[in-house]
């Protein structure tokens, strides 16, 4: 039996990442393959709870406490992941270490993009990484922003060029990366999804095949 593939979805905060998880599982499910998912941070555990007082401003934290916490959320769910793929099942995330790398490194150099993931380490690497692409401006004027710590403009702005760094990095360990065209209507960035997992039907085949990967440091 094949493996499962393991899919994540980031972006920026008001990105439209909810309703692009929808069309990626609508694909999936039109082609056969049946997927789990899950959105980080997962708030529901004792430690994702923290975490929601943190982005509400209720709890106070350095970045190095936040960092971690983040990472043990997804430590967390790490074996149900690898269970998921390996029952032949897909598993798709929305945010996951390449958001910790990039909220965490914001307000510091995008250089330093690798620091801000030694934590997670060893976890399940993601198949792919699906990028919503939307410029900080526009995520900012989007309805609802500013509800949470990292929600402002110029936060925003860092946290862009630093997926940058990320994305680099990702493609530098091999891992499969695609940017979807996020400022279009509803409609047009569910088109947007479907031709671009429409062009990957063959590597994801492959993939399947291929042992599942671990993060790097
Ligand atoms: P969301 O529920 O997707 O709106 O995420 C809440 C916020 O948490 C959002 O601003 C992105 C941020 N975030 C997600 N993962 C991480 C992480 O691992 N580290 C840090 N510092 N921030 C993260
Ligand atoms: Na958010
Ligand atoms: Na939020």
């Amino acid at each position: 039996m094949k493996r499962g593939l393991f899919i994540v979805l980031e972006g920026l905060d008001r990105s439209g990442k909810s309703s692009v998880l929808s069309a990626i599982k609508r694909w999936l499910e039109d082609h056969k393959y049946s997927a789990e998912d899950i959105h980080f941070p997962n708030r529901k555990t004792p430690i994702g709870k923290k975490i929601d007082a943190y982005l509400k401003g209720s709890l106070k934290l350095s970045d190095e406490e936040i960092t971690s916490l983040y990472s043990q959320n997804r430590w967390e769910v790490a074996s149900q992941i690898e269970e998921s793929l390996r029952a032949g099942k897909c598993f798709v995330s929305v945010r996951y270490a390449f958001s910790g790398a990039a909220y965490s490194s914001a307000k510091y150099d995008p250089v330093f993009v690798e620091h801000w993931m030694r934590e997670d380490a060893g976890l399940p690497a993601p198949d792919l990484t699906l990028y919503l692409r939307l410029s900080a401006s526009e995520a900012s004027s989007r309805p609802g922003f500013g509800d949470e710590v990292y929600e402002r403009a110029w936060f925003q702005k860092r946290v862009e060029e630093c997926f940058g760094s990320v994305r680099a990095v990702c493609e530098k360990n091999g891992g499969l990366w695609r940017d979807i065209i996020a400022s279009g209507s509803k409609e047009e960035v569910k088109e947007n999804v479907f031709s671009t997992l429409d062009d990957l039907k063959e590597s994801m085949t492959k993939i399947q095949s291929q042992p599942i990967k671990y993060l790097w440091s």
